[in-house]
């Protein structure tokens, strides 16, 4: 079958396929029965790890995932693609999404992350697409304003990341308002996973604490523990994404659990669970500090649970001991692929 048949499979159409999140939503979508197309970067090594348990040969008659060479930064690609793929669904999930990488890489990070978004509304306004539209939104926006933050809070970004997702929030809305786009933005404080990129701070410390467990690392160079987060699980906020564009009206939503817990938590339960003292293990490293710091983020998720009925079960010390697991689990399989199951409902 080749891509975008018109058998009444919805297509959706989603960047970033490859990153934690990408990778998540496809597995979820395609368990609803989607036909799914991802945007992946061309790379001189293989780059899919997040997406190979998806993926079946082109040439099998199966075949409902799809992936295509593509960049953010080049709007003609996008163009090309968006047309002949003709998606109800567009998920834009790629970004350069590392605050700490963002500051030096500014100019990189404006463009994937903030004209990126503008690149893919104005191809769907230029082609006359007929789609809704998901951006990936970020707490990060918020930056120095004080928590609880919900969808009426005001921007204080804290980095180049947080200064161009909140260039993309307010083009999403102005695609919206102005052309009468189907276009939401999903605001979603830090989710994390087995499947997380592992220089963020959760996956770095779990991911530690299972090769100091096993007598393969000895110490743990950390920046700022003060920082406080409010961190869910990665599939459940997918979930939240998949919701925003089945409901009947666009709006921008905040998706978190509510609670919050400091870097220094997170480090405790994450050794604790392998009956290990993390303060005889983590020193501290100035080059993990940034210019600029988010000292706190905890978001106020009444408007998703109350409009998209969307609730999180997973909270932070879970999440820790869960990603712990995974980690020593991964670490048996190392050398070979493995990646963590989820039960789609
Ligand atoms: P991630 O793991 O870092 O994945 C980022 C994805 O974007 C990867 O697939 C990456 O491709 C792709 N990408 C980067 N630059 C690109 C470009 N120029 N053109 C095309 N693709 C590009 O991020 P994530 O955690 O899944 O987050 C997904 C989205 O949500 C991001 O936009 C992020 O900023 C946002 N967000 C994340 C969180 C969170 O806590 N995870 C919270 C709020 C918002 P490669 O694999 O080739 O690098
Ligand atoms: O895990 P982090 O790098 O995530 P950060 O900066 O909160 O950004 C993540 O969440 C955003 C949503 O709010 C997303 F939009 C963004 O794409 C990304 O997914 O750092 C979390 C906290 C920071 O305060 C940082 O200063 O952990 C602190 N931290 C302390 N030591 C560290 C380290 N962060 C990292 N990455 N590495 C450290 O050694």
């Amino acid at each position: 079958m080749t891509a975008g048949t018109q058998d009444a499979r919805r297509r959706a159409f989603v960047t970033g396929i490859t990153g934690q999140d990408g990778s998540y939503l496809a597995e979820m979508l395609l368990a609803k029965g989607y036909e799914v197309h991802g945007l992946i970067r061309r790379s001189s090594t293989f780059n899919t790890s997040r997406i190979d348990h998806l993926y079946r040969d082109v040439h099998d008659e199966q075949s409902n995932l799809f992936l295509h060479y593509g960049d953010l930064s080049d709007g003609s690609r996008l163009a090309t693609l968006l047309d002949s793929i003709q998606p109800q669904e567009v998920y834009n999930l790629a970004a350069q999404s590392h605050v700490r990488v963002s500051f030096d890489e500014p100019e990189y990070t404006g463009d994937a992350t903030g004209l990126g978004a503008i690149r893919l509304l104005e191809t769907i306004r230029m082609i006359g697409l007929h789609c809704r539209y998901y951006q990936a939104s970020s707490s990060e926006m918020f930056g120095a304003t004080p928590p609880p933050q919900n969808e009426t809070t005001a921007f204080y970004p804290r980095s180049p990341y947080g200064a161009a997702k909140v260039y993309a929030y307010w083009v999403t809305r102005n695609y919206r308002e102005g052309y009468g786009m189907f276009a939401v933005n999903g605001i979603l404080f830090n989710h994390e996973s087995p499947r997380r990129g592992e220089t963020f701070v959760t996956r770095k410390i779990t991911r530690a604490v299972a090769r100091i467990a096993a007598g393969q690392q000895t110490e743990l160079y950390m920046g700022n523990l003060d920082a406080i987060r409010d961190w869910g699980y990665a599939p459940e906020y997918v979930e939240a994404m998949w919701r925003m564009l089945q409901n009947d009206e666009p709006s921008d939503y905040v998706v978190a659990t509510g609670t919050k817990y400091t870097v220094r938590d997170f480090l405790s339960t994450s050794f604790d669970r392998v009956g290990l003292d993390w303060e005889k293990y983590v020193k501290f490293d100035p080059r993990y500090l940034r210019p600029t710091e988010v000292d706190a983020l905890i978001g106020d998720p009444s408007k998703a649970r109350d409009v998209l009925g969307w609730t999180p079960k997973v909270h932070a010390p879970d999440l820790a001991r869960l990603m712990v697991d995974a980690d020593i689990e991964a670490l048996k399989h190392e050398g070979r692929p493995w990646i963590d199951t989820v039960t789609w409902a």
